[in-house]
């Protein structure tokens, strides 16, 4: 049976990676589940410099999902090299850094740090936080921004940049040709909705800035439903991303079309959740004698349907 697939030269295990921001930066787990296991490892986003993030409430649990407004918080590329790298190198599963900033020349420091050290395969570039007031949200909802440092992530690295996508705008498939045109090998898709939650008691919100990022079950159709239009617009790779809790919600997303996915707010829950779920595609796929996980991807039949939007352009 074949799990593996690639994104330029670096090979994955399987099709089953941990999100960025829901897996710190693997250590916290590392001695309590099979880090082996993972298709890939997805850092917490890191900035130049350490971050703080948002102020308490930050976390808020809502009735399928939960809203988190962290603000970026992290402990800075440079800490990462030190202290966090070593520790990721001892595994054998992929390692993507996720990489924001404030400003394009910030995310293009970071990876010219992260270029000069070893034992990073790949970047994931997060123009989506929905939570910090520069960058993020500003940058991933415009879709110049977008192209623009896509670019210039793409001048400074020869391995895999991956662009992380907001589900924030109304045409995603947009962003994702602007990062496509500019040289991304993949997108990846969806990040937070941005969401509010009211504690009616005091009539404040329950986050502190207000509005959060809401992840989770609520989301997943919503993801799939993106994720769908992204495929359908783009030539390269997609990895799905939202409310993946079984391993029915991963296989829904790879029929869609997704090459891989990543398993999200489910790891608050059980950080193993992405081991069993790649465990339990291979399950499916030998019990439905499918030789290859690569003939699930993208096999969504739609011939006895009538699509709304039959074109997404
Ligand atoms: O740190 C956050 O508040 C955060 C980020 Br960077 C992101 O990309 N998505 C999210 O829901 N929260």
């Amino acid at each position: 049976m074949k799990t593996t697939f690639k994104l330029g030269n670096v090979e994955f295990k399987n099709r089953v990676l941990v999100a960025s921001g829901t897996f710190g930066y693997g250590d916290e787990v590392a001695d309590s589940i099979n880090i082996n296991g993972l298709g890939g490892l997805i850092t917490k986003s890191l900035t130049p410099k350490p971050r703080e993030g948002n102020p308490p409430s930050r976390i808020v649990e809502t009735a399928s999902g939960m809203i988190n407004s962290i603000g970026l918080a992290n402990i800075g590329v440079e800490k990462f090299v030190e202290e966090k790298l070593p520790l990721l190198n001892n595994f054998d599963t992929v390692i993507v850094v996720n990489v924001a900033g404030s400003t394009v020349e910030e995310y293009c420091r970071v990876i010219e740090k992260l270029e000069q050290v070893e034992g990073i395969d790949a970047y994931e570039i997060n123009v989506s936080c929905p939570n910090v007031k520069e960058g993020g949200l500003n940058f991933g909802t415009n879709v110049k921004a977008t192209a623009e440092i896509t670019k210039e992530v793409r001048r400074r690295t020869m391995k895999p940049v991956i662009v992380k996508l907001t589900p924030n705008v109304t045409r995603v498939s947009e962003f994702g040709i602007a990062a496509e045109a500019e040289g991304a090998d993949a997108v990846s898709l969806i990040n937070t909705l941005v969401g509010l939650a009211v504690d009616v008691k005091t009539r404040k919100p329950k986050i502190s800035t207000v509005t959060g990022g809401l992840s989770g079950p609520a989301i997943k159709p919503v993801a799939l439903a993106k994720v769908y239009e992204v495929v359908q617009a783009l030539k390269i790779p997609v990895i799905g991303i939202g409310g993946i809790f079984t391993v029915e919600d991963a296989l829904e997303f790879l029929i869609v079309g997704a090459v891989a996915v990543q398993v999200g707010t489910a790891n608050f829950i059980d950080p193993a959740s992405a081991i069993h779920i790649a465990e339990g595609i291979e399950k499916y796929c030998s019990e439905n004698n499918i030789e290859d996980v690569q003939q699930i991807i993208g096999s969504l039949d739609t011939s006895t349907c009538i699509p709304i939007i039959k074109s997404w352009l």
